[in-house]
């Protein structure tokens, strides 16, 4: 089920579990602000999901209420990652969707990072 966006962080979601290692994940890699793993579903050859260790509900929530520090930390992680899997001489793609009508579905703010080849026009 779609989430709302913002509102109570719950502590059960899955990436949270995954987060406290309750829950494995292929992790590919993790500094003092994120952790980055194989999305379980792929959509292109490479689907990465980029997720801040602290509990943010959306992008909503993380783009208004986390530190400027964290923010640049999470940016700054998910450009390194593209530059690590090899993605920047092709291109990639981020998503983050936020909220209901974007159909997130984990209530833990993440960053999609598509790529692997010539991905479909964006949808509408
Ligand atoms: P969304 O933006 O909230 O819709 O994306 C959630 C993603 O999390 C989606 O691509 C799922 O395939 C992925 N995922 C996962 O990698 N591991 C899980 O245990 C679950 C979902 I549940």
């Amino acid at each position: 089920m779609a989430v709302t966006g913002r509102g109570p962080y719950d502590p059960q979601n899955v990436f949270s579990k995954i987060l406290r290692g309750e829950i494995p994940c292929k992790a590919i890699f993790e500094n003092e602000w994120v952790l980055a793993f194989y999305d379980i579903m792929p959509k292109a050859p490479v689907h990465v999901l980029i997720i801040p260790k602290n509990p943010y509900v959306s992008f909503m929530d993380f783009s208004q209420t986390a530190p400027a520090e964290e923010i640049a930390g999470v940016m700054r992680a998910a450009g390194q990652i593209a530059l690590d899997l090899g993605l920047e001489e092709n291109g990639y793609r981020l998503i983050t969707n936020a909220g209901l009508h974007s159909g997130q579905e984990v209530p833990h703010f993440h960053i999609h990072l598509l790529g692997g080849k010539a991905l479909p026009a964006f949808p509408a």
